[in-house]
């Protein structure tokens, strides 16, 4: 019988303390928790006591509707929607949990009245920083917003031991420091111990025919790990629904121990422990090159075998028919690390439950679906054969059938056609034998689809070409979006209060609503309050950038912000460029009248990336000089802000003037920085690429510093042959830049440290700076003057915000559901 609330005998007595949401009741709970669950008393607290308790108080709070919503799930014919993604970046929890169940005022109250300031205790909390960047941060948002549209939603991930590094900076220099972020604890998850499964690894395949006659292939691994459920719970925004986000954490299989225990190994067996419970360790940087990184490929099959298991067990309790699967869960691959989930779901079909092949392969395509977020060859992930045959030989094999039949697909469709059938081969037989994961994942998926407008049409005309035309149906584009409520209300709270006294609030769930603020974009009390709130965001910023890197900026500059990974193609080292040009005029002529600004740098760059590496030393030199001369007199300030991430994203955001959106067209997926800028009210300066194109299309030309060549002339430059020392040769502020950092001026004197950099710059230049440095300046200088005149400054600026509402995540979700996922909501009631 499937649980209902009927099958359920004994359900707990509402117990006001765990569940009331007055002050006085969080208030008790809070001194309740400091003691029960932290084991301290009031007079000898920490600050780090008091975050715990008032953490562990509100988690109790949220388990009444985590519970009523699995139970609803589990109740009903639902179909839920399983979001595979290898990360999730979902920030600090208190802050947003507080918000969507609008507890906020309460726990401010209560804390006060204990003694607490309830914005210090947020700083405290150590975020999961489960990812590298917008990928992650892009599931995160749409989990929140699954929950809040009530849909049944489950995200499945890994629990890394080890985040992303925290970033230092020495010397100018990223130093990565290991993310300890368990070490206090985090009262945020709950480990479910019972909820776990086995993966195999290695060993081989035996292909034999059992008592039916039917041919089967056993597979003998060479060792076993346990994955054990973490769940964390996903509320929604003022709704009951409360989703799960679940991440596997791998343990040593104990049975394995006993044997190696009885021979007398005990060493051997604690080492097995010890390898088992590395899998899930560590994060690995993205824009590395992925070669022989075994335990990646490990973690990726670790994690996608745990959650389809776990989708299958769930689905089981149904007492459905397996042809049903598809209709109960879809599962979406963000990227292609999760890809493995096709040739595995098609091996617990058919190996574990003897689905015939192709009923198993229609239940797979009918699940799957698949999001592509990059076009950048070197990041679209393939695995070399030996690895992957000694790793995962069973799944190898299932591949190779799959490849077999889509191929004779290919062929008869197209015949004769070699050049294409190699092409649209699921391993790459150019050179080394690989796997390509974006083709497995292709082929194994129902729908595919891009991140933006602009993205998904260059997916259809190059990575994915073949695939486009054999089924143009499958292809879908789904424009990104970010959540309103951590990206405005939680860190927004100044903008969030006009717009709730202007507006009202119904934008924070329908962000179109945004709209009716252009009643207002001529009232010129409604701009000065405007101001106001942009000049608090910035002087909370001011005081965080002091804080971290001692340096002071005046809140009254333009605060000129690029913050995302630091990649080549994102090009910091242009905006760099533009501060050293500005920095030579001023030298040049130091009664320049220019409008004073603040560039605010923030990014990671992967430890492996030597240039990456260098942009930021670059930064960093800038910034010395320039905040140490004299005669600037502050009309210019450098910052580079250590170690950017979720938490410190929450003050950047909405302190910004400028938006920095300037990689090389055709480059960008698609952005969701640029989103959050946006909506707290940043101008952008950028390329037409990603979904910049579509920011600009909504808050309209003239809202927007649009600068830059199109993909297309960057094609045609590339194919008619690009040298941009040409470019230097003949814009003289340009050599002048390029020559001021190659003497040594950034770098103490030194000549050779950006030796790689400007040499890569006059002589490949594979992102064209060169090319986009002067219409980059130019449109700068039109930034400098726009700024000056302060009101219409104000009005675009509240443009933007107005018309960003395309830009949440519930958007891109509803998009999902409807088109994709086919996944209604299902409201959760509680029982009151
Ligand atoms: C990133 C893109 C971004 C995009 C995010 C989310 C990867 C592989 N891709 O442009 O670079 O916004 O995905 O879709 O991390």
């Amino acid at each position: 019988m499937a649980t209902t609330r009927e099958t359920l005998k004994v359900r707990p007595a509402p117990v006001s303390i765990h569940t009331e949401c007055s002050t006085e009741a969080l208030r008790q709970a809070v001194l309740n928790n400091l003691v029960y669950m932290q084991g301290r008393y009031q007079e000898i607290a920490t600050p780090y006591d008091w975050y715990m308790a008032l953490a562990y108080s509100v988690r109790e709070r949220l388990l009444e509707r985590w519970v009523e919503t699995a139970l609803t799930y589990a109740g009903h014919d639902v179909k839920v929607a399983c979001y595979l993604s290898a990360e999730f970046l979902i920030g600090p929890q208190l802050g947003n949990n507080l918000i969507n169940f609008g507890l906020e005022a309460a726990a401010r109250e209560a804390m006060q009245g204990l003694g607490q300031d309830l914005d210090e205790l947020m700083m405290l909390e150590e975020e999961p920083g489960l990812g590298n960047g917008g990928l992650g941060r892009l599931a995160a948002c749409y989990l929140d917003s699954l929950a809040t549209l009530q849909v049944p939603a489950i995200g499945y991930g890994i629990r890394y031991e080890f985040g992303i590094f925290d970033q230092e900076i020495h010397d100018g220099w990223q130093v990565e420091v290991t993310d300890k972020w368990l070490q206090r604890g985090n009262p945020w998850e709950l480990a479910h111990p019972d909820i776990c499964y086995y993966v195999n690894f290695g060993g081989h395949t035996e292909a034999y025919t059992d008592e039916q006659s039917r041919y089967r292939v056993r597979w003998w691994p060479a060792h076993k790990v346990k994955g054990i459920a973490y769940d964390t719970a996903i509320l929604g925004y003022h709704v009951n629904t409360c989703n799960t986000l679940r991440l596997w954490k791998s343990q040593a299989v104990e049975s394995f121990d006993f044997q190696d225990f009885n021979v007398g190994d005990y060493y051997g067996a604690v080492h097995e422990k010890v390898r088992s419970e590395t899998l899930t360790k560590i994060l690995y940087p993205n824009d590395e090159p992925e070669i022989g990184k075994r335990l990646r490929l490990a973690q990726q099959y670790f994690f996608v075998s745990c959650s389809l298991q776990d989708m299958l067990r769930l689905f089981d309790k149904k007492r459905e028919n397996i042809e049903r699967f598809p209709q109960l869960f879809a599962a979406q691959m963000n990227d292609t690390h999760p890809a493995i989930a096709v040739a595995e779901l098609m091996r617990l079909l058919v190996d574990e439950r003897l689905v015939p092949w192709d009923e198993a392969w229609d239940i797979t395509q009918r699940t799957l679906a698949y999001t592509n977020h990059t076009l950048l060859p070197e990041a679209l992930e393939t695995w070399g054969l030996p690895l992957f045959g000694s790793l995962l030989p069973r799944l190898l094999e299932i591949i190779y059938e799959i490849n077999y039949r889509f191929l004779e697909q290919v062929r008869q469709r197209y015949p004769g056609d070699d050049a294409r059938v190699a092409r649209m081969s699921m391993i790459d037989e150019g050179g080394e034998k690989r796997v390509r994961m974006a083709n497995l994942a292709t082929v194994g998926s129902h729908a595919i689809n891009g991140v933006a407008a602009l993205h998904s049409t260059l997916l259809k005309q190059t990575v994915l070409h073949d695939f486009a035309e054999l089924w143009p149906e499958r292809f879908f584009n789904v424009t990104n979006g970010v959540t309103p409520r951590r990206f405005v209300v939680l860190s927004n709270p100044s903008l969030t209060q006009l717009l709730h006294e202007t507006i009202g609030d119904d934008w924070i769930v329908n962000s179109s609503h945004l709209r009716e603020l252009e009643n207002h974009v001529h009232d010129a009390s409604f701009q000065e309050r405007w101001r106001l709130v942009k000049r608090h965001n910035k002087e909370v910023l001011a005081a965080l950038i002091r804080r971290r890197t001692g340096i002071s900026v005046d809140p009254a500059a333009l605060f000129d912000i690029q913050v995302k990974r630091i990649h080549e193609y994102k090009r910091q080292h242009l905006n760099a460029l533009h501060v050293i040009t500005l920095y030579a005029r001023l030298r040049r002529n130091p009664g320049l009248d220019i409008t004073p600004r603040c560039f605010i740098f923030g990014g990671k760059a992967a430890p492996g990336y030597r240039m990456a590496k260098l942009m930021i030393r670059l930064v960093t030199g800038i910034a010395s000089v320039v905040n140490g001369d004299a005669l600037i007199r502050d009309r210019l300030k450098v910052v580079f802000l250590p170690n950017f991430d979720v938490k410190s994203a929450h003050a950047v955001y909405p302190a910004a003037d400028l938006s920095e959106q300037i990689s090389t067209a055709g480059k960008e997926a698609s952005g969701t920085g640029n989103m959050k800028f946006t909506l707290n009210g940043a101008l952008t300066i950028g390329t037409l690429d990603g979904a910049n194109v579509e920011i600009r299309e909504e808050v309209g030309a003239d809202n927007f510093f649009l600068f830059g060549l199109t993909t297309e002339q960057v094609n045609q430059l590339r194919t008619q042959g690009y040298r941009p020392r040409d470019y230097y040769e003949r814009d003289d502020e340009l050599r002048e830049a390029l020559d001021l950092i190659a003497s040594g001026a950034f770098a103490g004197g030194d000549t050779d440290v950006f030796r790689p950099l400007i040499y890569h710059l006059l002589y490949h230049d594979s992102y064209f700076l060169l090319a986009d440095y002067r219409a980059y300046v130019e449109k700068q200088a039109e930034v400098d003057r726009a700024f000056h005149d302060t009101s219409r400054w104000t009005r675009m600026s509240i443009l933007n915000t107005a018309r960003a509402g395309k830009f949440s995540s519930d958007r891109s979700i509803a998009e999902y559901c409807s088109t994709i996922w086919r996944t209604p909501p299902v409201p959760v009631q509680l029982d009151k």
